[in-house]
């Protein structure tokens, strides 16, 4: 066992990626992210985490993926991705926060690292593998080489996958650690990502009539051109028209498109036409997330998010499991039905909610903000399907589940059609982590099979009227969630004042959180009708900004 490491190199390479401002680093809901000029430190503390990391795990390859997803062109941000394509560990975020603002100098970065090494019991005599990739933004390659540094400076291997959606990154990561066992993966090559998705994709659609043609929202992101590429393996089988696929010209990424933005104002982005009739959806800037909208003839605007993606997944594959008769051994060797189970957060419309326990009958779990919350949630399951309102999610299958559609024989031929279909949804749907294309490819095989209009999907529960809106407040730290992000124990008080707001409405829910994706709070409101929505939103928005640090310019209607 080895503890010790080369502190005179590690100081000379901190000297190019010293923090020379006051800036608080803070690994937050996905990992650090900022303005990029800020990252260089945080690049080089990452690089020597994730050496830590593989260590830790045996040589096992860790990912990093470089992008700050829906935020604005000018921030970037980094994340950490387990061996099995999964979030950091919460447990070793604290130490990514320590190393990233232990930067500062020489000693501080040395005795963190040894902090951690002994915490953690590393044997530094271990191999490390790195693989990193990035989405489009022009920061993007210098924050890389800092990375490199990083890793190289603890001895760490890196391979770089250059440009790539985050679920591609979380996927090459799963398949390096899975080749050669059981549970192998797929080949760890972008090429190979497209070929798996397409073939599953042909497998559950073959012989049905093709959907018409979809409008896709790039964000003018990495989704665009892995769309393209898709496109190309998808062939016949799948007809679309890209918009916004425009990433050479600066400042567009995200702007006025994209997932976020299409959720949050509830409208279609920029550069799309959307005519009556037509099927659309948008992507975020890195390509885990996904929302559906389309027009009503009179023009209004519906938008079909996370909550309905996840209903309409939850029912297609029970429906499947019922018209296989799938059984699932378990441990004590009995046989039982498939146990489905749905994960939620406090974004979720109250409509959804009802209709998943009420109307579907399926169990459904809360969890904080963060995809890593979920993830683990939805593991509790044999299928356990996980998606934020916001459109980032995916469907877990566990192995007994995966076992059971492998060796089960169909009694009828329509049986046998449904097993088919199920296995091929085990390798449709990215059981990484939330994937844009391979959740864009799961809804589309559904309403292929079950020949479906997004009206009709719509029409499965009709949301309550939400607003969701960002304060910007001197100190966002001062904003402490509790009991899942639906009340706030911090800043003392405010609680009470927004409880006295949303009694006053019927049907009012409403919470305050802080982001851990930008410098704002977030504001969410639900009540009876839309009028009311808005009213205690903009109320509550308010309440904190004109009382508890609120900057820049009041939000208003
Ligand atoms: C990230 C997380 C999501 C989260 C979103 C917004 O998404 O992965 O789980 O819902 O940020 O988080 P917050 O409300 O804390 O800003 P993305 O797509 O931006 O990586």
């Amino acid at each position: 066992m080895t503890n010790s490491f080369d502190k005179a190199k590690l100081a000379n390479a901190l000297s190019s990626h010293t923090l020379k401002s006051a800036t608080r680093f803070q690994y937050g809901t996905a990992g650090f992210r900022m303005e990029a000029s800020l990252l260089d430190p945080v690049m080089f503390a990452v690089g020597l985490l994730a050496v830590l990391r593989s260590k830790y795990h045996k040589g096992k390859t860790i990912g990093v993926m470089v992008t700050a997803s829906h935020n604005p062109e000018k921030d970037n941000g980094v994340k950490l991705v387990e061996p099995l394509g999964e979030m950091l560990v919460q447990s070793w975020e604290g130490y990514a926060t320590e190393l990233a603002n232990a930067t500062s100098s020489a000693d501080a970065i040395t005795s963190a690292l040894e902090s951690i090494i002994a915490k953690e019991k590393i044997d530094l005599s271990q191999p490390a593998r790195v693989v990193v990739a990035r989405d489009t933004r022009p920061s993007g390659k210098a924050l890389v080489a800092s990375l490199v540094d990083g890793v190289q400076c603890l001895g760490g291997e890196i391979k770089d996958f250059g440009l790539f959606t985050t679920p591609q990154l979380h996927y090459v990561v799963r398949c390096i650690n899975t080749a050669g066992t059981e549970d192998a993966y797929g080949e760890p090559t972008e090429e190979a990502y497209y070929e798996k998705l397409a073939a599953a994709f042909k497998k559950i659609t073959a012989g049905y009539p093709r959907l018409s043609p979809l409008l896709i929202d790039g964000a003018n992101g990495i989704g665009a051109p892995a769309m393209e590429k898709l496109g190309k393996y998808l062939g016949d089988s799948f007809a679309y028209q890209l918009v916004n696929n425009d990433v050479v010209s600066s400042g567009k990424l995200n702007h006025e498109s994209g997932a976020d933005f299409v959720k949050i104002k509830q409208t279609k982005p920029l550069g799309m036409d959307l005519k009556y009739g037509q099927r659309a959806c948008s992507l975020d800037g890195d390509a885990d997330r996904i929302v559906f909208y389309f027009t009503e003839e009179d023009g209004t605007f519906r938008l079909l998010d996370g909550d309905k993606i996840a209903t309409l997944a939850a029912d297609f594959i029970m429906d499947l499991a019922k018209q296989a008769n799938i059984l699932v051994q378990r441990e004590d060797g009995s046989k039982t039905p498939l146990h489905i189970g749905l994960v939620q957060t406090a974004y979720a419309n109250g409509s959804s909610t009802a209709y998943v326990k009420d109307t579907l009958q399926v169990p459904v779990v809360f969890t904080p903000t963060g995809v890593k919350h979920l993830h683990h949630a939805a593991e509790e399951f044999d299928v356990g399907v996980y998606f934020e309102a916001n459109g980032h999610g995916t469907v877990l299958f566990s192995p007994a589940a995966i076992k059971a559609f492998k060796t089960s024989v169909g009694a009828t031929p329509a049986a046998e059609k449904a097993i088919d279909a199920l296995r091929a949804l085990t390798e449709l749907i990215n059981q990484a982590v939330g994937d844009a294309l391979s959740d864009m490819l799961l809804v589309e095989a559904t309403l292929t099979y079950q020949q479906k209009s997004f009206a009709k999907w719509n029409s499965d529960y009709t949301d309550l009227p939400s607003r969701q809106e960002k304060v910007k407040v001197a100190n966002r730290a001062n904003f402490v969630p509790i009991k899942a992000d639906t009340e706030l124990s911090h800043p003392i008080g405010l609680q009470e004042k927004i409880n006295e707001q949303v009694a006053k409405f019927s049907k009012g829910r409403c919470f305050v959180r802080p982001s851990g994706t930008e410098d704002i709070v977030r504001v969410y409101a639900e009540a009876a009708t839309r009028e009311e929505t808005d009213r205690l939103c903009y109320l509550v928005c308010g309440l904190v900004f004109d009382g508890y640090g609120g900057v820049g310019t009041r939000p208003t209607t």
